[in-house]
């Protein structure tokens, strides 16, 4: 079993998978530093200090008290001394300076900058930072530049795609998927993934996973989807991916890989008036001199054959730690093999099978962690 820990009484396992970790953060103040660090050594691709600062953060939201000084965290998992110093700065200068250093730092502001643009990756960035650019005027203004149809539309539609998805806006997106999925299967289940699920009140984007249970009808779902939000003039963007699944694959041990479901990655048009955010009144106040009643949403749509409903569920609620940390936890301790797709014991060799979500903890040896409880 993992090895876990007591703090006052209270049981911490090393293992996201194994903390109920709500939206109610005690040391958001650290959080925010280390999730910084996080950032910017994912930027830098040092992956050691990336997990240590992200498994420490993670660690630190589960918490049901403020850390007010060091000796609060001792015995917790994760306290490195790297961690342990900046915890330190922070608790008795009120700041980090290895933080503060981060966040003037030239590389890190750029590339920070330019993979705020959809389409925009950290292999992009990094060449657009070698070449001197610095803002984002600089990058469309420069004529050797050839930009994907992805970026394009990502600097169209920056500043709608950059302010982010309120829970009213994602409610709006969720009419508008489900009116569309249901004119064409009244049987699909449309579930609301991502941060939405995890009870969060904004996001970057909105998440959907389609199924449709007993047949194989959900195949051509999605380009009928598009199709009609094609003629609704509804589609900003999209770009629709087929599916590689193969029903024999072992579970990935890549743990941000891709999964291999039939998906679309798109910018959706989302009409004010469908919006319901109690400011109805003010909005027509603005109407007069604003020409554009509509908002820009990134939206992701996951299409699963249904007995692979319950483990695209639970890969597509995340958050990313929390999937992460199941992974490992799979794989370390149950010597099972955990992805988006299959559960597989390499024990008994045989994929075990899950109608919901419940069934997937059973399998693993764990307790049921509802959605609003996997904020790692
Ligand atoms: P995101 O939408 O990136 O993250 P989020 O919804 O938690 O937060 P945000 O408010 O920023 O949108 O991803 C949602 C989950 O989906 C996350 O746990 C990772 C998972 N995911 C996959 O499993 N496969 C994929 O191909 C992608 C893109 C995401
Ligand atoms: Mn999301
Ligand atoms: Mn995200
Ligand atoms: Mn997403």
């Amino acid at each position: 079993a993992a090895n876990s820990l007591n703090i006052g009484g209270i049981r911490i396992s090393p293992y996201a998978c194994q903390r109920r970790t709500t939206l109610k953060n005690y040391n958001q103040k650290l959080t925010d530093a280390f999730e910084i660090l996080v950032e910017n050594y994912e930027f830098n691709e040092n992956k050691e200090f990336c997990l240590a600062f992200g498994r420490a953060a993670s660690m630190l939201k589960c918490l049901p008290f403020t850390v007010v000084q060091v000796n609060d965290t001792e015995g917790l998992p994760w306290m490195g001394e790297q961690v342990k110093e900046i915890t330190e700065d922070i608790l008795e200068e009120g700041e980090s300076s290895k933080v503060k250093a981060v966040l003037n730092d030239e590389n890190y502001r750029s590339i920070k900058l330019f993979t705020s643009v959809f389409g925009v990756g950290l292999k992009t960035s990094d060449k657009w930072y070698k070449m001197g650019l610095r803002t984002l005027e600089e990058v469309k203004c420069n004529k050797n530049l050839t930009l994907t149809r992805m970026q394009k539309a990502g600097f169209l539609y920056y500043d709608d795609l950059i302010s982010s998805v309120s829970k009213a806006e994602a409610d709006a997106a969720t009419q508008i998927v489900q009116d569309t999925v249901w004119k064409i299967l009244p049987d699909a289940v449309v579930t609301l993934t991502g941060g939405f699920r995890r009870g969060k009140q904004a996001g970057h984007d909105v998440d959907f996973l389609i199924t449709v249970p007993g047949s194989r009808q959900e195949e051509e779902l999605l380009h009928t989807v598009i199709d009609i939000w094609k003629t609704q003039e509804l589609l900003l963007y999209y770009d629709l991916i087929e599916s590689t699944f193969e029903n024999t694959k072992l579970p990935s041990r890549k743990v941000d890989a891709l999964d291999h479901f039939q998906k679309c990655f798109a910018i959706l048009k989302v009409h004010k008036e469908r919006v319901n955010e109690g400011s109805a009144v003010q909005s027509k106040v603005f109407a007069e001199e604003e020409t554009k009643d509509w908002k820009a949403i990134r939206v992701d749509l996951v299409v699963t054959p249904f007995q692979h409903y319950a483990f695209a569920l639970l890969g597509w609620t995340g958050s990313r730690q929390f999937e992460r940390d199941l992974r490992r936890y799979a794989t370390h301790e149950k010597k099972m093999m955990l992805d988006n797709h299959a559960l597989y014991d390499k024990t008994k060799k045989i994929f075990l099978s899950a109608a919901n979500e419940e069934e997937i903890f059973s399998h693993l040896g764990l307790d049921y962690l509802e959605p609003w409880e996997r904020n790692a």
